[in-house]
């Protein structure tokens, strides 16, 4: 694998200098930068190797046994392991591991198990929902008559108010998943409102998958929902993908509407990527990362909550955390983002619940540290962290502060290696 590595640098700084140097360029900011964006994480070299090789050239329409292509013993073997592999450590009956990402993931879902005009109740995006839970923006939202629940006051999810909207709705499905939520699900609350008013239960894990993989987060599989949809990307550490996984009732209905419904050829370089992730994350290894990314948020939080920032939920109970940058510091989201990218950290800006600022200029900064704790960074850096951020994001326009922890920043990554990147030095014709 190593080779393959070599011989891409080698071939491509030859051939495309221009292309190669932006590579290069993302792999020096990668490692020499603290990641932050909770849905960023770093992947394998294994992943890196998979992405990289000939199966990138197959195409492979339909599923293991069943193709309308010639030459698929080897697709069919990686496909097959892919589903084995994810139902495993799902504790799944079927899954579907050819969604291109999480987009059409959860679109095929919504046009497998329901019909046009039908009634979901979703996350509101403002309160941690995602685009594609019926945003209005989306096309999801012109096809299916989405409704969206809120979180209360203290920033959790009110059962109470959401069986009434479920009792008054009588919706097809419930969806439970998000983005921007800093809590643990009650996945147990969701399936017994989905059953009073006989709807599909159904979760988007995206954020969280690789957390539920290794038994650190409650898995709604087990706790009976009908569909449970996360990508492969994340805290699953994978390559960017989908994967849908359900009931085995379900499962010829979902595979139709992702293989012919909205999909032509899955990508079998990315499916062979995913086998491999399945694999890492029944690892112990992959445990005490899990581990790591929840302590890691813990004491992040903890430090930012000492300086008096303001934390939506009060807190975190997973991967992320919402810091409010407007009352913390008066900062727009943009501007606290802006200001933290001088010094070499990166995250994004987030709209907060019910926001009245508009999306790129929202009230709120998204935080998360499953990147550090795949790197290897534990409570003492995030600590670290935490202090330059609060630092940062009381002097924004304070260039020597920002240049000096950017060199901080660059020392404390030296001694966490970035699996996969990073690790060669920048060749000579690029610094030219
Ligand atoms: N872009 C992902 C996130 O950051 O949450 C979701 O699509």
């Amino acid at each position: 694998m190593g080779t393959a590595m070599r011989d891409f640098r080698e071939q491509l700084s030859a051939f495309d200098p221009e292309v190669y140097r932006e590579i290069v360029g993302e792999e020096a900011r990668q490692r020499d930068g603290i990641e932050l964006i909770p849905s960023e994480n770093y992947t394998y070299p294994e992943v890196l190797a998979a992405l990289g090789s000939v199966l990138t050239n197959k195409y492979s329409e339909g599923y293991p046994g069943r193709r309308y292509y010639g030459g698929q013993e080897h697709a069919d073997a990686i496909e097959r392991l892919a589903r084995a592999r994810a139902c495993e450590i799902f504790s799944a009956e079927h899954a579907n591991v050819q969604p291109l990402s999480g987009s059409p993931m959860n679109q095929a879902v919504y046009f497998g198990l329901l019909e046009p005009g039908d009634a979901i109740l979703a996350m509101d995006l403002s309160h941690g929902g995602h685009l594609t839970h019926g945003a209005p923006v989306s096309h999801m939202a012109k096809v299916f008559n989405f409704a969206r629940y809120r979180t209360a006051t203290d920033g959790a999810i009110d059962y109470d108010a959401l069986r009434r909207q479920a009792l008054a709705l009588r919706p097809k499905m419930i969806l439970a998943g998000f983005s921007s939520y800093p809590r643990e699900y009650d996945y147990s609350q969701f399936r017994a409102i989905a059953d009073e008013v006989g709807a599909l239960a159904m979760a988007d894990i995206s954020h969280i998958g690789g957390l539920v993989a290794a038994g650190v987060l409650a898995n709604p599989m087990t706790a009976g929902f009908d569909v449970v949809t996360t990508t492969t990307h994340k805290t699953l550490r994978g390559p960017r993908g989908g994967l849908i996984l359900s009931r085995k009732a379900y499962a010829r209905q979902l595979d139709a509407a992702v293989f012919p419904g909205l999909q032509g050829g899955p990508h079998m370089n990315n499916v062979a990527a995913a086998a491999i992730t399945f694999r890492k994350a029944s690892e112990p290894a992959f445990r005490a990362y899990a581990d790591k990314v929840l302590a890691n948020a813990q004491a992040m939080a903890s430090a930012l909550l000492a300086e008096g920032v303001e934390l939506i939920a009060g807190g975190t109970e997973n991967h992320l955390m919402v810091v409010d940058t407007v009352r913390s510091f008066g900062l727009d989201g943009q501007q606290a983002q802006e200001a933290l990218d001088r010094a070499r950290i990166t995250a994004n800006k987030q709209v907060v619940p019910d926001d009245t600022r508009p999306p790129m200029r929202p009230s709120g900064l998204r935080l998360g540290t499953p990147a550090c704790a795949t790197r290897g960074m534990g409570r003492a850096e995030m600590e670290t962290i935490a202090g330059w951020i609060v630092r940062i994001l009381r002097h924004p326009d304070d260039d020597g502060l920002a240049g000096m922890i950017a060199k901080q920043v660059v020392d404390l990554c030296r001694g966490f290696p970035v699996p996969g990147a990073g690790l060669e030095p920048v060749t000579a014709e690029l610094t030219t």
